[in-house]
């Protein structure tokens, strides 16, 4: 069986290049190839800018409304194929069937509505100055490029191109080349909603590509999501044309379960920010400090509940909660860091091994880990792993625990469970981290700005803020009286 190849969608249609570069994507839960990908080649990428350059002039040309009702259409649509959609993010990245098919199409969609209707409310303001008056308009910025990461392929295609577009600008965006195919069933829906040929245009490729549209002329802003590593660079070759950049990177958050806390609900948390997306989610809880007072009855739960539980194994299967990991280099990745946590002297509690699931024997699959005895110079306390590995520590003083938490040249995010609400607020303003949650973990919906502190990021992703960090103000002086000067 020949395996098909997905090529580069620009100006509202595929584009072969005929003699192109191919990379393989491969399927997570089975080590087979899906399907072969045409990596776009430097006259492709000219092509696109010009292609979103011609779209993004149609599109700015159309009313806030006009622009809305379109993206509504997508949004919609993108609901009407939810289950198709969902199963194509399965593939992709390995992830359960359960979450996919609940979350990653309907907040892709949620986000296009929501600046489809924000957009519409966007205006300019007025202030007399004595006889004169200024008037300002905020304009769209033109091209700009979004990079995205593997984890949750669709979710951030729809995320950044939602503002993007909804604020009149085109956007050529490259996935990850480990999970191309969300971000071209997303162009083909634009396209079918009436969005203009070239306003968004999908190029494939890894950081060669990236890069070149980075440092590009006519790209006005960059938006990334993936690594810290990866957003120095990509900020690094931004700085030559002086573009605008959002970075939404890495982290390594603390979750804090005080003395008061509801035990059920801090394991809950604590699993959720550990084990879901099988713990490839950059806003996870990784560093859990537990109170010394309830850690005996805190761990009891959390390791019958992790050994009960979890089903590791076809993601396909609707009672798969903890999927593949997304490639075997990454498990590998992951195992390393697992044995550095046994080397520098943390109690496996829980997990550490590969997982050959029967018929997936080929996947990347791994037992969900837990360890304990943990110091917080360890490497599995202050690097990201971006595997289920939890790292527990213990804590007797409030202040303590936020110095503790807070040492890390990361900032993404941070939860606390307690009952005591003075507490909860206290703490959570001292915590540095831009993404927070009180007695829950991980909701994130379209109203709410998220994006890190710190070297976890730059800018906001979703809120009333990320529209108008896709436009620029222009301040008009109206002289009514007579110009007069010295000259
Ligand atoms: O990132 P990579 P991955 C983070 C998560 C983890 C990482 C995992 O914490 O650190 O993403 O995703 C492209 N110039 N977040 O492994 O390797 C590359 O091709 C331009 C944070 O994909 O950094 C890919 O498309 N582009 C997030 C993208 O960058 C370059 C939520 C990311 O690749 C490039 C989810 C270059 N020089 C994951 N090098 C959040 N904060 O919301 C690579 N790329």
């Amino acid at each position: 069986m020949s395996t098909s190849v997905i090529s580069n969608y620009i100006h509202g249609k595929y584009q072969q290049q005929g003699n192109a570069d191919l990379f393989d994507v491969i399927y997570p839960a089975t080590g087979e190839t899906l399907y072969l990908v045409e990596e776009a080649s430097p006259a492709l990428l000219e092509q696109a800018i010009v292609s979103a350059c011609q779209g993004q002039a149609q599109w700015a040309a159309m009313t806030a409304v006009e622009r809305a009702r379109i993206l509504q259409k997508a949004a919609s649509m993108l609901r009407e194929r939810n289950d198709e959609l969902a199963r194509i993010e399965v593939l992709d990245t390995g992830k359960p069937w359960q979450e996919a098919v609940e979350v990653d199409v309907q907040t892709g969609a949620d986000a296009i509505e929501y600046f489809a209707n924000l957009s519409q409310s966007m205006m300019g303001s007025q202030q007399p100055i004595g006889n004169d008056f200024f008037y300002t308009r905020h304009e769209p910025l033109g091209v700009c490029f979004g990079i995205g990461a593997w984890n949750y392929p669709l979710q951030i295609a729809c995320w950044k191109s939602a503002a993007a577009l909804a604020a009149g600008n085109a956007m050529i965006f490259k996935p990850s080349e480990e999970t191309p195919r969300g971000a071209c069933l997303l162009a083909e829906i634009f396209t079918a909603a009436g969005v203009p040929q070239g306003v968004f245009n999908v190029v494939h490729g890894d950081g060669k590509v990236g890069n070149y549209l980075t440092e590009h002329s006519e790209v006005a802003k960059v938006s990334l999501t993936g690594e810290v590593g990866t957003g120095k660079k990509v900020m690094a070759a931004a700085a030559g044309t002086l573009k605008q950049v959002t970075m939404e990177l890495g982290g390594k958050s603390p979750l804090v379960v005080f003395e008061d806390a509801d035990i059920n609900e801090a394991v809950t948390g604590a699993m959720l920010a550990n084990f879901y997306t099988q713990g490839e989610v950059c806003t996870n809880g990784t560093r859990v400090y537990v109170h010394e007072s309830v850690y005996q009855q805190f761990m009891q739960q959390l390791l019958e509940r992790t050994q009960r539980n979890i089903v590791v194994g076809d993601p396909m299967n609707p009672d798969t909660n903890l999927g593949a990991l997304i490639s075997a280099q990454h498990l590998a990745r992951v195992l390393e860091y697992i044995k550095h946590g046994s080397d520098e002297g943390a109690t496996l509690a829980c997990g550490g091994a590969q997982l050959k699931p029967q018929n997936f024997e080929g996947g990347n699959f791994i037992e969900p880990t837990i360890f304990t005895d943990c110091t917080d110079d360890m490497k599995i306390v202050q690097e990201e792993i971006f595997g289920p590995v939890m790292s527990v520590l213990t804590f007797s003083d409030e202040d303590d625990v936020i110095k503790r938490a807070n040492n890390t040249r990361y900032g993404l995010a941070a939860g606390i469970f307690t009952s005591d609400i003075r507490r909860a607020h206290r703490v959570i303003a001292r915590l540095e981290a831009g993404i927070c949650w009180i007695n829950a973990w991980g909701n994130s919906p379209a109203e709410m700005p998220v994006g890190g502190y710190k070297e976890s990021g730059i800018g906001r992703e979703n809120g009333v803020e990320t529209l108008k960090s896709y436009t620029q103000t222009k301040s008009i002086y109206v002289g009514m009286d007579t110009l007069e000067g010295p000259f």
